[in-house]
């Protein structure tokens, strides 16, 4: 093994087709703040309640909401305060749940679930039940997806999130079906993921990406920003893969490429 410096590999997936049609459409708002309200009667207050258009359709697709209210149990405890925080998909069945909660991914994780529900909690502090879904965090990035004619389209809402308040910021979907999206991610890289393993290893050795591969060869690189943005490119002229660049800590995509194939990988540089 050789001595490296600031060495981080997460090699996650490998084999990437090509894929022009691919697309991130981002959308960003102006950073949006949900509280609580006043105590009301019943939980239907729609004042509560912020909607987006993650496909910029003109229709509402997914809303977040916070209910709180009041409920008059015994002479002991007269009012006991009910709060929910909860993000809503509308129709589509499309918020990555765990355990209840609407999964809160880091930046550069690929949206994924084994569960898919139609709501997902943020908090909520009901009579005993309490989940407070790994809060509080910031630029945190719950996972959504869309349906459409069986086909799937992921995307992330990005929110700070504590027990008492929300702010929402941004998000973005891949608007070619079935395909994956990291989040965060914001542009278009244009190359998907696949299952299929090869046998390349790349890493990082404080100044440059390097890997080791045995089949098949590889001619070109890219070093992609996590969101998209192309950083270098070049050649492969030796297994010294990248020119010496000031990489900032973070996570680059890596993709390799000969006439016939491609591979991309994931990896984070400290
Ligand atoms: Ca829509
Ligand atoms: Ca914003």
């Amino acid at each position: 093994m050789e001595k490296l410096t600031f060495i981080l590999i997460l090699v996650m997936f490998s084999f990437l087709r090509l894929n022009l049609y691919a697309q991130i459409i981002y959308t960003d708002i102006q950073d949006t703040i949900l509280t609580f309200p006043e105590n009301v009667p019943g939980i239907q207050d729609e004042t509560n309640y912020i909607y987006f258009d993650l496909d910029n359709d003109g229709e509402h697709d997914f809303y977040f909401y916070a209910h709180y209210w009041e409920e008059w149990l015994s002479p002991s405890a007269p009012e006991y305060p009910f709060y929910v925080m909860q993000l809503q998909s509308i129709n589509n069945k499309g918020v990555a749940w765990f355990e209840g909660c609407a999964i809160d991914f880091a930046y550069g994780d690929t949206i994924q679930s084994e569960f898919w529900l139609d709501g997902g909690l943020v908090f909520l502090d009901i009579l005993g039940s309490y989940a407070e879904c790994n809060l509080p965090y910031q630029d945190g990035y719950l996972g959504i997806r869309l349906t459409e004619n069986d086909n799937y389209y992921y995307g992330w809402v990005r929110l700070d999130a504590s027990t008492d308040t929300l702010v929402i910021k941004d998000f973005a979907y891949n608007s070619s079906p079935n395909e994956t999206i990291f989040a965060g991610q914001t542009e278009t890289v244009g190359i998907i993921e696949s299952s299929r393993e090869d046998e390349v290893h790349i890493y990082f050795d404080g100044n440059n990406f390097r890997f080791k591969t045995g089949k098949p060869d590889y001619d070109t690189y890219t070093v992609f920003t996590i969101e998209g943005r192309q950083i270098v490119a070049g050649k492969i002229i030796s297994e010294n893969l990248t020119p010496s660049f000031h990489y900032k800590p973070g996570i680059y995509l890596i993709m390799l490429k000969n006439s016939h194939s491609y591979t991309m990988k994931k990896i984070l540089v400290h």
